[in-house]
């Protein structure tokens, strides 16, 4: 007996020396050292020895099981040891590589123009109001008092859905909802799409953007309408900008002007952008119309107010010396990524 548990100890000494994985350890270790392993086997055989030899040999089983287990241990660590230098091996990173760039987006010019205006009249104590681009006959034209027979009712020019029912052609709808609602004084703007029966060309487009603004208080005079209307155009174009007033019509101001600024490429000098003129159309403007007051339930001979509108396109445009409204809608990212 003795002569196996040292066959068992040698064969199963080189074997743990052997073992390449954890799995094998975890083989090597039932295969000898378990209930039905082969030093247990042995073991059993212990009836057969005479009561002299019993205590010796299982002393030296004793011994060769505490040998094995402390080889198998120390295997299991060596082999522990290697995985984890494998795996720091493997796994190791490079902190100083660059990272992979992210493709980050950005804002349209159209939205970069239309924020930076809205910003400025946030400045001067105005709300930004958005309202609905299906609107009824009523707000787009009878309120504003466009009369019935005027051109811009035309079916050629406005998109009817039918009925009363329409695309909005100006902004102007959302200020007399505003007016409607009682709430006095009010200092507004409103940016947003406004649709017209256009053909595309360089300078048309059937969906455009407009911002309106609308001032509603006591006293309110043509003076406050200067001051507002300057203090913008500078903080818009720079302090260095003027601008002139030119008489116009609108049937919802009465009176009504257009506001000039200098050209952006010239600065006033006179260009082939400005057409040698030295300034560029800017807005529409003039004090509200007492009719439209009245409409809108305001007492005229109390109140006052004045209101002014813009194309967003076209201030993107001067803004950015862009020749074509149309580069504004395709989405070309040649275009857009100069932004
Ligand atoms: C232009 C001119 C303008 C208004 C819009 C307005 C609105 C109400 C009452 C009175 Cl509710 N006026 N809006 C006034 C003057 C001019 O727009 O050239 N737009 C592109």
């Amino acid at each position: 007996m003795k002569e196996k548990l040292k066959a068992i100890q040698e064969k199963a000494m080189a074997a743990f020396q052997e073992a390449k994985e954890m799995k094998d350890i975890d083989d090597l270790k039932v295969k000898y050292l378990g209930k039905k392993g082969e030093l247990t086997a042995i073991l059993k055989e212990m009836g057969k020895l005479s009561a002299e030899e019993r205590p010796i040999i299982g002393q030296m089983a004793n011994d060769v099981r505490q040998n094995l287990e402390k080889r198998l241990d120390e295997a299991k660590n060596r082999l522990a040891a290697a995985e984890m230098a494998h795996r720091l091996e493997k796994e190791k990173i490079d902190v100083t590589m660059p990272g992979r760039a992210r493709a980050e987006g950005h804002r349209h010019p159209m939205s970069i123009v239309t924020d930076e205006i809205c910003s400025i009249f946030m400045g001067m104590g105005y709300e930004v109001a958005e309202g609905p681009e299906v609107e009824k006959d009523y707000y787009n034209f009878e309120a504003l008092n466009i009369p019935k027979n005027h051109p811009a009712r035309d079916e050629q020019d406005t998109f009817y859905i039918g009925g009363d029912i329409l695309l909005r052609t100006q902004t102007s709808p959302m200020q007399v909802r505003t007016m409607e609602k009682g709430k006095l004084p009010i200092r507004m703007v409103c940016p947003g799409a406004v649709y017209r029966s256009d053909e595309v060309d360089a300078t048309h487009s059937p969906v455009f953007h407009q911002l309106e603004g609308l001032v509603v208080d006591k006293n309110i005079t043509m003076g406050d309408l200067k001051g507002a209307l300057v203090v913008f155009a500078k903080e818009l174009f720079g302090e260095d900008t003027k601008v002139r007033f030119r008489p116009h019509h609108f049937p919802f101001t009465e009176p009504s002007a257009e506001m000039d600024v200098t050209c952006f490429a010239c600065g006033g000098k006179g260009c082939r952008v400005c057409k040698g003129e030295g300034y560029i159309e800017l807005l529409g403007c003039g004090m509200v119309h007492p009719k439209v007051l009245k409409m809108s339930g305001i007492d005229p001979d109390e109140y006052s107010g004045f209101a002014f509108g813009m194309g967003l396109e076209r201030v993107a445009m001067q803004r950015y010396g862009i020749t074509d409204l149309r580069l504004l809608f395709e989405n070309d990212m040649k275009f857009l990524k100069q932004f």
